[in-house]
């Protein structure tokens, strides 16, 4: 009997837990409360004080520290035209070359623009398995990255294949933005950091000088992810045909992590939509319900710094929340979109994330979430810190583009 019990305990120590009822009664951080008990009552003081410390924190001891801007990046437009899309679109592929002391990483951005706008505003995000996935147009180009497998787009030796042409094309709305004014920006998030546990490829072998070994505090995947955004910003900036001041840095789950991580590190990002990002995204981790970062830096070693891995099993001990990452990209613009039935995510957690994320939107004036009462099913809280719940599972749908789109028309109004 009593090694049973014993096994009991210590499985019931790491089982997830879906039940609300078995939610932690811990206190969530006050953002507007500095690590040594100071009350912040302007932005003044969260921009000299609050911020800096809570962004060194979250550098520090989650995803870790990435260097600075590269020291030559050029690009090479390989390829442009302007009748794709059935003539909706100029299309345009553009590799993005790297280079810190002599050694080098390329990656291809593939962008989408409307027509006939002289600037257009731009939603960005990764894609996961190559940007020939994003749309059926058999002119995108195939990336050489390594690839995780999926049987069910035939990638079955780590190599991106022609057959997964347009696979993923129902996560990317790409018309409909398209005829919102809006283009598109992505990456095949591989060319940045190849999703493993291995520091010796992508960007992070540019720069750790022992690519294999990994200090407490060094950058992990996300953090690399993150960056390679701004690298794309980099670009975007320098391109007549982007409105640079109105780049929407999107990411869905690992990708919607980085990019909150990117909005929170790069201000150039004019807004940030986190889509079921989940642990270590817009879920509050003290809530251990669904992933737990016990459980996210077992299964991804690579994914955030070391120092993470000292709240396995020890969230209390966490001196600051997922929400206070949201608060890092504050004023500007934030939505964070859940789906019923991604429970790993913890949709209750990433909606109070984005509620307890708030009080810092306020101290600019800006309206974030002011209940902590979810809203019901597909109906969104359109606000500068915004939030839906939509029926379904863990994806992206045309449901989730149709909100992204009215909002950043909103947050995009002279008056706001
Ligand atoms: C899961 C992981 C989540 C989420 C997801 C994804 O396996 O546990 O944190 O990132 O992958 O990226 O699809």
């Amino acid at each position: 009997m009593i090694p049973l019990l014993a096994l009991q305990l210590a499985f019931s120590q790491t089982a997830p837990n879906f039940n609300e009822q078995l939610v932690p009664m811990t206190e969530i951080p006050d953002p507007l409360t500095t690590f040594n008990g100071q009350t912040i009552n302007t932005t003044s003081e969260w921009e000299n004080t609050g911020r800096p410390e809570t962004l060194d924190f979250f550098e520090k001891n989650v995803y870790g520290t990435a260097p600075g801007a590269p020291e030559s990046l050029t690009n090479t437009v390989l390829e442009e035209a302007d009748g794709a899309l059935n003539g909706k679109a100029r299309r345009k592929q553009v590799r993005i070359t790297i280079k810190q002391g002599t050694k080098t990483l390329d990656f291809t951005i593939l962008l989408y623009l409307p027509k006939d706008t002289p600037s257009a505003p731009v939603f960005l995000g990764y894609n996961f398995f190559g940007n020939h996935t994003v749309h059926s147009d058999p002119e995108i180009s195939i990336p050489t990255a390594w690839s995780m497998n999926d049987e069910s787009i035939g990638v079955l030796d780590n190599r991106p294949k022609a057959i997964s042409r347009g696979v993923r094309s129902n996560r990317w709305d790409i018309e409909t933005m398209l005829a919102a004014g809006y283009g598109l920006a992505t990456v095949y998030y591989g060319e940045i950091d190849p999703d493993k546990n291995d520091f010796t490829d992508g960007v992070h072998a540019l720069y750790n000088a022992d690519a294999t070994g990994r200090g407490d505090s060094d950058w992990g995947s996300i953090a690399a992810w993150a960056w390679g955004l701004s690298r794309v910003m980099d670009y975007l900036a320098t391109d007549d045909r982007v409105d640079a001041s109105r780049v929407i840095v999107f990411g869905h789950s690992r990708l919607g992590k980085a990019a909150l991580w990117a909005g929170a590190t790069d201000p150039r990002f004019a807004a940030v939509i986190s889509n079921d990002s989940g642990c270590g995204g817009a879920a509050l981790s003290k809530r251990k319900f669904g992933e737990t970062v016990e459980r996210i830096n077992s299964t991804f070693p690579h994914w955030f710094s070391k120092n993470f891995r000292r709240y396995n099993e020890n969230e209390d001990s966490l001196p600051a929340d997922q929400h206070q990452l949201l608060a890092l990209i504050a004023p500007r613009p934030v939505y964070v979109a859940s789906a019923v039935e991604d429970t790993w995510a913890d949709p209750r957690g990433e909606f109070l994330s984005a509620y307890y994320a708030s009080p810092v939107y306020a101290l600019y004036g800006k309206k974030g979430i002011t209940s902590s009462v979810m809203p019901p099913l597909n109906t969104p809280v359109s606000r500068t810190v915004a939030y839906h719940i939509r029926s379904g599972g863990h994806d992206v749908t045309p449901y989730d583009w149709e909100q992204f789109i009215r909002w950043a028309n909103e947050q995009f109004q002279p008056d706001n």
